[in-house]
């Protein structure tokens, strides 16, 4: 079968965030907010969900559930579900982990604030690599645990850890918790073994645990191949990994996330403390995502690959002062357009106001991050050629000739 990802879904009335609650989460404004486009006329390239439909599997997986008309309590009780889960991380990233380890959570967010409640005490302190996705900073900041940054070293768009200086804060003793991005949200890094390795030694001789975040390691450039940080640690129990159907299948509304947890006590506190209940269509979404979903994510690479040669072609042709290099992971194009716009702007009303464009940029990223945009690529093609180009008239206006 053939996937159509060129088609235009209309999402307006579903309570999409991305269509209706950018005035809030972006501009923190309230619905009053306004602009010189409709809100039907923006191009929407921020929140990283995609404007492409769930697998029709998924979807006829959540009907034949809703077949069966009753909807009560429901938890994961067949060990199916985290057989084919087990199935999918071995076949896509040769990686065995221990079902018996494996519990769910509505989310990788909440499993974060938890997680952080868990294992930290009120004076220890949680680090992490900025830019950052932000709610890595929020999971700190609702626990009032103190946040520690070590910053990416970027050279000509290319991030890579900055060792020395992480072991140096990683030797503070109250370091407890390294939360990372493997990959890496929103530079597009695929770390590699050696990387991880490094990274992992580093956290483990000093006593920190990890939570490594890899909700986007479905989505990879189809030369990349994703390293899970546990694998290279087996003997290890203080690495938790996060992963989820929900980005690669777009269905991140359906709030169903994996969590492996293999310290035995940790485990122990999740469930005496969790809320373990979980939305019956999304256990039989999730369940058949992993089974039957390899075919349709092959394709989406593809396609996503070639919405990536577009931006890169379309960036040195018309705007050869940004710098930007493939993301090597995720659906999210980082660029710096400093060289057009002063970092002073806020980037995020710049491109609402002047091209119709909703994006994310700037200091929605923690810090280093200033002179960045972040765009979401998950569009058809169509849309992702408007996007870029009122992006380009908005930042070439008035420097005709230049
Ligand atoms: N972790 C990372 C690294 C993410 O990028 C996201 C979503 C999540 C967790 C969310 O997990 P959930 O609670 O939905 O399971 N990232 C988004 C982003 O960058 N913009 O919008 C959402």
């Amino acid at each position: 079968m053939t996937y159509n990802f060129d088609e235009i879904i209309d999402r307006r009335n579903t309570n999409a965030l991305n269509t209706d609650g950018f005035r809030d989460y972006i501009f923190k404004a309230p619905p009053s907010m306004k602009f010189p486009y409709k809100d039907e006329e923006f191009i929407r390239m921020w929140v990283a969900d995609m404007e492409f439909a769930t697998p029709p599997e998924i979807i006829k997986a959540m009907q034949a559930r809703l077949e069966r008309r009753i909807f009560g309590y429901t938890m994961i009780f067949d060990p199916a579900y985290g057989e084919a889960f087990l199935n999918w991380t071995v076949r896509r990233y040769g990686w065995h982990f221990d079902p018996a380890t494996l519990v769910t959570s509505n989310g990788i967010i909440p499993a974060l604030y938890e997680l952080v409640e868990y294992l930290c005490e009120p004076e220890d302190k949680i680090i992490i690599f900025t830019p950052s996705y932000a709610y890595f900073k929020h999971a700190a900041d609702y626990n009032q645990i103190e946040l520690v940054t070590s910053d990416l070293i970027n050279e000509e768009g290319r991030y890579t850890m900055d060792f020395d200086s992480f072991e140096r804060l990683a030797k503070d003793e109250k370091v407890k918790l390294c939360i990372f991005c493997n990959p890496h949200n929103p530079t597009g890094r695929v770390w590699t073994p050696e990387e991880l390795k490094r990274f992992g030694e580093i956290c483990l001789e000093n006593d920190i645990w990890i939570i490594s975040d890899e909700i986007h390691c479905d989505l990879l450039r189809r030369e990349f191949k994703h390293t899970p940080l546990a694998k290279l640690f087996p003997d290890s129990d203080r690495i938790i990994t996060c992963m989820a159907p929900s980005k690669t299948f777009n269905m991140a509304g359906l709030m169903i996330s994996n969590i492996i947890i293999p310290n035995d006590g940790l485990r122990k506190v999740w469930k005496q403390r969790h809320y373990s209940f979980e939305n019956p269509l999304s256990i039989v979404a999730a369940q058949a995502a992993y089974t039957s979903g390899h075919e349709w994510l092959d394709q989406l690479l593809t396609y996503l690959d070639g919405n990536f040669e577009y931006t890169r072609d379309f960036l040195s042709e018309h705007l050869p002062k940004t710098v930007f290099k493939i993301s090597e992971a995720t659906y999210l194009a980082w660029v710096d357009i400093s060289a057009y716009l002063p970092v002073e702007e806020d980037y995020c009303l710049f491109f609402a106001n002047n091209a119709g464009v909703l994006l994310e940029g700037g200091n929605l990223f923690v810090s280093n991050s200033d002179g960045y945009i972040r765009l979401n690529l998950a569009c058809p093609r169509a849309v992702l050629a408007e996007g870029l180009s009122r992006i380009e008239k908005a930042l070439t206006f008035g420097q005709i000739g230049d």
